[in-house]
């Protein structure tokens, strides 16, 4: 049976994010995306990708090109989107810690979008869900672990009003957020971010959360903002608190070294996000566990791939995760569902959603045991409801954001804030 892509849609939509802190500053009061819808006739598949404006403006390229492949047609997919990239204008550096939005993962970014609306699209047609399509659920439930982050009360612009969380610069503060967190999705393990305050307060942080939550996994990821010195340092503390080591030092050579000097289990969504980084990390032995991202692996056909070399290299696989919506966040869940070695809960930002600002029907699509889960409803499992979609795009509209800026945003606060790196 031939389908044929009747029209593409791109719709750029913007939904509120809390002042979370990173190593590169902190988040601005917006997160940017772009929602991707592909019609096939009757059939509607739908995509979700990045917002920031060298992403957007290339899948806004590519969507007409795409009209009359036929929904199977992946390769031809990969071809038009090579044609129609190789007419822009080259892309300019993006922010550090959107590994999607770096230029050299332009590509394997746009693929993905539409990738997935097209696979959506396959399951539809075929009345499967899009597990299924991915050589079946060997999991129903999909884990994800509490993502805790610290952060400010509110944001520095008095209009933004303050969100539900409030303040998180202390240990005991982490502890609280972590259990409203866990208390709302019931999360089974957590991940703190860091790389933002002193590296004490942030050790000390995950020490009152083992104390708190005992025989919970714990991660901590600094994003690259230590030296050698405060990684080992933090090592001899952290090493019998944690699952793995996210990221603490900057490079593939930097993660070799730490790895050979304490031994522990590094997990990167920084050194290796592609495989020509994969091939360089396995020479170096730079990282034990992956950190996918179907966003900018290059679709969830490619993250598979990825799958399979993790297993073939004895690699440890987990996923990554950005500000996202519930799409996104459905297209991870089928994905995890189907991949056998996915051993680790998945990362989302997704409890940083206010459930105003979900664009599917129903709005913010559950979290439940600290698991998501996908059923049987043919492609990903939800839709778009227009109304919710276009109040996002007005959004989108209304501000002036236009590529995630999270060292701009913390010169807000202050101006001395240098960004460089290693940070402590
Ligand atoms: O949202 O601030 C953030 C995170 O730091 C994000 O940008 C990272 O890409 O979550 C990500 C990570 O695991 O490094
Ligand atoms: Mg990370």
């Amino acid at each position: 049976m031939t389908i044929k892509i009747t029209g593409v849609r791109v719709t750029p939509i913007a939904f509120r994010d809390p002042p979370l802190l990173n190593a590169a500053g902190i988040h601005e009061p917006y997160a940017l995306r772009s929602i991707i819808e592909v019609e096939a006739g009757e059939l509607l598949g739908l995509g979700e990708s990045y917002g920031d404006a060298p992403v957007l403006a290339a899948l806004t390229a590519i969507a007409p090109a795409l009209a009359g492949l036929e929904i199977h047609d992946l390769n031809g997919l990969e071809r038009v989107i090579k044609e129609e990239l190789a007419k822009l204008p080259a892309a300019k550096a993006g922010a550090e810690l959107a590994p999607g939005s770096q230029p050299s993962r332009l590509l394997a970014n746009c693929f993905s979008a539409f990738e997935v609306a097209f696979l959506d699209l396959q399951a539809k047609a075929a009345g499967l869900p899009l597990h299924a399509l991915l050589g079946g659920a060997v999991r129903r439930e999909v884990p994800f672990s509490a993502y805790l982050f610290f952060k400010y009360e509110r944001h520095i612009e008095p209009e933004e009003a303050p969100d539900e969380w409030g303040e998180a610069i202390t240990p005991e503060q982490i502890v609280a957020q972590a259990k409203r967190m866990i208390d709302m999705y019931g999360f089974g393990s957590i991940k703190l971010k860091a790389g933002t305050l002193p590296p004490e307060v942030e050790i000390a942080s995950i020490e009152a959360l083992s104390k708190a939550f005992p025989g919970l996994p714990l991660r901590i990821d600094p994003n690259g903002a230590w030296s050698m010195q405060t990684a080992l340092d933090a090592a001899q503390k952290l090493g019998p608190l944690i699952e793995y080591y996210e990221d603490p030092v900057a490079g593939l050579d930097g993660m070799a070294q730490l790895h050979r000097e304490t031994g522990l289990p590094l997990a990167t969504n920084m050194v290796v996000i592609s495989f020509d980084g994969f091939r360089e990390s396995i020479k170096r032995n730079s990282v034990q566990i992956v950190l996918s991202d179907h966003h900018y692996w290059g679709g969830l056909r490619a993250t598979q791939h990825l799958a399979t070399m993790c297993n073939t290299f004895n690699l440890g696989l987990s996923m990554h995760s950005n500000s996202h919506l519930g799409i996104s966040l459905m297209a991870m869940a089928h994905l995890a569902a189907a991949t056998p070695n996915l051993s680790y809960a998945c990362d989302t930002h997704y409890p940083w959603v206010e459930d105003a600002d979900e664009v599917v029907v129903g709005g913010k699509v559950a979290i439940s045991g600290g698991c998501v889960r996908v059923g049987d409803t043919p492609g990903l499992g939800v839709e778009l409801d227009r109304a919710r979609l276009a109040r996002a795009h007005a959004t989108f509209n209304r501000i002036s954001i236009r590529t995630r800026d999270d060292l701009g945003q913390m010169r807000k606060y202050d101006p001395d804030f240098s960004g460089k790196q290693p940070r402590y």
